[in-house]
């Protein structure tokens, strides 16, 4: 056929749409996207708040340099800001640990940032550290949780007792930062030996102007538009079968959405979250996935990292502040957590980005939380948060007449049915191994020679750049390209007519 095989693409976020545009690229112009929702985009989400713009979803490209294809397209694209481009950017080297801004502790006090940057640069050669066992010299239950509270056990005892507890209580926090950086609940679930195959690549993270949904715009606009359907959730995708075309041909998939329909196919790639894999995995195909794959999705991690945005009048903060941490005094990573959700879960945040441009945007405060108290604060309504956000901040900045916030704006990821959570994490009991598991097509290649029916691609399918948006663009072109591999014919048809 000189339209190519039929290929059916599930689910249109950046991976889906990235396979879509590669395949349609290379002469497949048999496609279809299904997307459960109404919206394509899927984790890249920008939404009108306050004055502008805001990410419900991604926020930053992660090492925004030229080994990073998102940024690449980006700037093909036109979407960053000349300092984003700029060289200097590019080649900074923070190595994905964090900066402190101001610092308010629960007592009402600010902290000197003194003692902050010096916490900071403890745990940042500790956390080097923890991304060093990828070849060995670790147990498989060690976790990166575990490992960092050893070398704070091993080092604080020659730490000046005066600033012994604040000390704790800041690295405290580090802790809850890093659970949201990796959409974790505890650095305790993520494991220690793979952590460091995770790639951090150079430069400063930087936002999109137009919102990160831009890119998807852009990306869309690379092929017709009826290719997409939306309002199609998938059902069960019947595999290994042979199904009557519309023509006289047999396809050996068939995918079925909850309303009935059916779609027949050569090919079909899965591009759902891990989340929604781990909710509906053993129903999803028939016949059902080969067990090493169910094990692999049970295995690996997907928390939850959600956003609390508050918009103020005027703000009470400096202009130049671009972050605010705050510290829970008599807190430490060496003692157990709070587990009185109702109570604590606002303990959990570790502190807010102040948005930019505040001129465009308005004054916008972003909280992030992971974990069980993140979804726990899913269940309250947004009054409850604000109100409990203002007690927070009046508490902290240590004015009890603080204003509040003239609106709010929170995330629900981990009740969004076609996500079920943030992003995903290699959790102890897992290595690498089982991404690539997750990554394998079907039907395995020692089983016959048959062609690959379905394939897989999505954020956690991508080894090294898993939970980020340029790994799951990578995963969908990887997709796409093994497909392109099985059609040389089809790619010689296409070469000679363009
Ligand atoms: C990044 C960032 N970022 C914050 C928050 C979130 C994420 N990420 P999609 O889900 O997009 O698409 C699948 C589609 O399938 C979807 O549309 C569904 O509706 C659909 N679907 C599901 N079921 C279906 C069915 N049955 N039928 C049909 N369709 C169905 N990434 O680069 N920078 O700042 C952040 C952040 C709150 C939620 C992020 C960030 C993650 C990305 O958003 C995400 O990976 C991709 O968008 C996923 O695309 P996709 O196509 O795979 O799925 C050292 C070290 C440690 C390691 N970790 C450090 C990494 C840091 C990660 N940082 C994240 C931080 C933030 C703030």
């Amino acid at each position: 056929d000189p339209m190519g095989p039929v290929v059916l693409i599930i689910g249109a976020g950046i991976s889906g749409l990235a396979a879509a545009q590669k395949l349609y690229k290379h002469g497949f112009k048999n496609l279809r996207i299904l997307e459960a929702t109404g919206r394509s985009g899927g984790r890249i989400r920008s939404q009108k708040y306050a004055k502008g713009l805001v990410e419900i979803g991604a926020q930053w490209i992660h090492g925004p340099s030229p080994s990073n294809p998102v940024f690449q397209l980006s700037t093909q694209y036109d979407l960053l800001s000349p300092e984003a481009l700029s060289e200097e950017n590019q080649l900074v080297e923070l190595e994905g640990h964090p900066m402190f801004s101001v610092i308010y502790s629960s007592s009402g006090k600010q902290i000197s940032t003194e003692i902050g940057e010096n916490v900071v640069e403890m745990f940042s050669s500790w956390f080097q550290k923890s991304r060093e066992f990828t070849k060995g010299g670790c147990n498989p239950e060690d976790s990166v949780g575990s490992f960092l509270r050893q070398e704070i056990s091993c080092s604080y005892s020659n730490w000046d007792k005066d600033s012994l507890e604040l000390k704790m209580a800041l690295l405290n926090c580090l802790f809850k930062l890093e659970c949201c950086i990796s959409g974790t609940h505890s650095m305790d679930c993520v494991a220690l030996g793979p952590y460091g195959e995770y790639k951090i690549l150079p430069g400063l993270d930087c936002t999109f102007p137009r919102g990160y949904e831009s890119l998807v715009s852009h990306i869309k606009a690379s092929f017709p538009s009826d290719m997409v359907l939306l309002n199609k959730p998938v059902k069960t995708i019947h595999w290994k079968g042979s199904f009557h075309g519309s023509d006289s041909h047999m396809y050996p998939v068939q995918v079925e959405c909850e309303n009935g329909e059916t779609f027949i196919a050569d090919h079909v790639i899965i591009t759902v979250p891990l989340g929604f894999l781990k909710e509906k995995a053993t129903d999803l195909l028939s016949p059902p996935l080969p067990s090493y794959k169910l094990q692999a999705i049970q295995n690996l991690g997907f928390g939850t990292n959600n956003k609390i945005l508050l918009e103020f009048e005027k703000p009470f903060w400096e202009p130049e502040c671009y972050a605010i941490q705050l510290i829970w005094e008599g807190e430490s990573p060496l003692t157990e957590p709070k587990t009185n959700l109702q109570q604590d879960w606002v303990k959990k945040i570790p502190g807010f980005v102040v948005l930019q441009p505040p001129e465009q945007l308005g004054h916008v405060l972003c909280a992030f939380i992971a974990g069980k108290e993140s979804e726990f604060m899913e269940s309250l309504s947004e009054d409850e948060i604000l109100s409990t956000m203002t007690s927070l901040l009046r508490k902290c900045t240590g004015t009890p007449n603080l204003p509040p916030p003239i609106s709010i704006l929170r995330t629900r990821w981990h009740s969004e049915p076609y996500t079920c959570g943030s992003y995903s994490y290699v959790a102890v009991g897992s290595s690498g191994r089982d991404i690539d598991m997750l990554a394998q097509p079907l039907p395995e290649e020692r089983e016959c020679a048959k062609p690959l029916q379905v394939l897989f691609a999505g954020e956690a399918t991508h080894r090294n750049f898993y939970s980020t948006t340029h790994g799951a663009l990578l995963s969908g072109w990887r997709e796409a390209e093994r497909l392109i591999d099985q059609y040389p014919a089809l790619h010689s048809v296409f070469s000679k007519s363009k």
